[in-house]
């Protein structure tokens, strides 16, 4: 740029100026209210970097799991305080966390610890339904909403696409899986406190096998097992000294060395080895996805909820599946 023309784009520069300064007094209030939207919006901006932050650092911990033939609840990434709580990032910080109760695991959760709504079988569903106090019946319908077909009773009292599109907003049956829980709203006889009740023990993600390591006690009792065949197995997983992550601790590679070392370690009953058998095909010792369930916390107070979904093939990439923001 020549010395003449910067000159020139100096007077217009200097004019524009003196004109704003003229409509910048009444301007002032509202300039003042968007700087104010702006810092918050930065903040909002900077929580989001950090939301990225989090699941980059659940991705570098899970890469970290050496042991590639088992996923345990002693894995680096299921109960690890030191890599997800509160870590620090300029004037953000981060955990990776959940809670049952008072209760909270800095850790993933891994998917196959769960029952699975889109692969479960129907005799599975019904007694999860029954165990956490939900009717039956929506079991018909959520399998008719997922099944290929359009026969609203070969599950029982189901619901398809004639019935959806009799509504007042009408639409179809999905006849596909569920790929978002609240995707369960549609679905005939199904409320938001149904679905928050059947949140925490379900999932939508990963194989539908459920990981004999991680299993949780309510997907033992949907399997059709006791609430002592569930401590049992609480037990076991702590080994004699009682302690979690100690050399003694119960972990299995097969099906076959959890039903041998579970029988000596505690004792089995016949219909408990029953149970394990018929659903032998049903049960792994891997998981393939892990849900992030980040908090970021801010000076400014902006507090963020994040939760995301990651699929790991072990010893490969990891490819992110899900993501929310709240
Ligand atoms: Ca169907
Ligand atoms: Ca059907
Ligand atoms: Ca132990």
């Amino acid at each position: 740029m020549t010395h003449s023309k910067s000159g020139s784009l100096l007077v217009i520069l200097l004019w524009i100026l003196a004109i704003l300064s003229v409509i910048g007094v009444s301007l002032g209030y509202r300039v003042a209210l968007d700087i104010k939207l702006t810092k918050a919006s930065t903040a909002e901006t900077k929580a989001s970097y950090i939301s990225r932050a989090a699941v980059a650092q659940a991705i570098t911990v899970l890469k970290k799991d050496k042991t590639l033939s088992h996923d345990t609840l002693n894995d680096v990434w299921a109960n690890n305080p030191g890599e997800f709580e509160e870590k620090m990032l300029g004037l953000y910080s981060f955990s990776i966390f959940h809670q049952e109760g008072e209760k909270k695991t800095y850790g993933l959760i891994d998917a196959e610890r769960a029952i699975n709504l889109n692969t479960a079988p129907q005799e599975v569903l019904n007694n999860l339904f029954e165990i956490l106090d939900i009717d039956t019946d929506l079991t018909a319908t959520l399998l008719d909403w997922i099944d290929e077909d359009d026969d609203d009773r070969n599950h029982g009292r189901g619901a398809e696409t004639e019935h959806y599109e009799n509504l007042r907003k009408p639409y179809k049956a999905k006849n596909g899986p569920l790929e978002n829980i609240n995707e369960l709203l549609l679905i005939k006889g199904f409320t938001p406190e149904i679905v928050a009740k059947l949140n925490p023990h379900v999932t939508l993600y990963g194989t539908g096998q459920i990981n004999l390591n991680t299993a949780s006690p309510i997907t033992f009792e949907a399997i059709g097992l006791s609430p002592s065949f569930a401590e049992k197995v609480a037990r076991f997983r702590l080994g004699d000294d009682g302690i979690w992550n100690t050399e003694d601790d119960g972990i299995v590679l097969s099906f076959d060395e959890f039903v041998t070392s579970l029988d000596r370690f505690e004792g089995l009953e016949g219909n408990e080895k029953n149970t394990l058998s018929k659903f032998k095909n049903f049960f792994r010792v891997t998981s393939t996805a892990f849900y992030v369930q980040a908090h970021i916390i801010s000076s400014l107070h902006v507090e963020k909820d994040l939760k995301a979904v990651l699929l790991i093939e072990k010893g490969k990439d990891v490819e992110v599946i899900y993501w929310h923001e709240n």
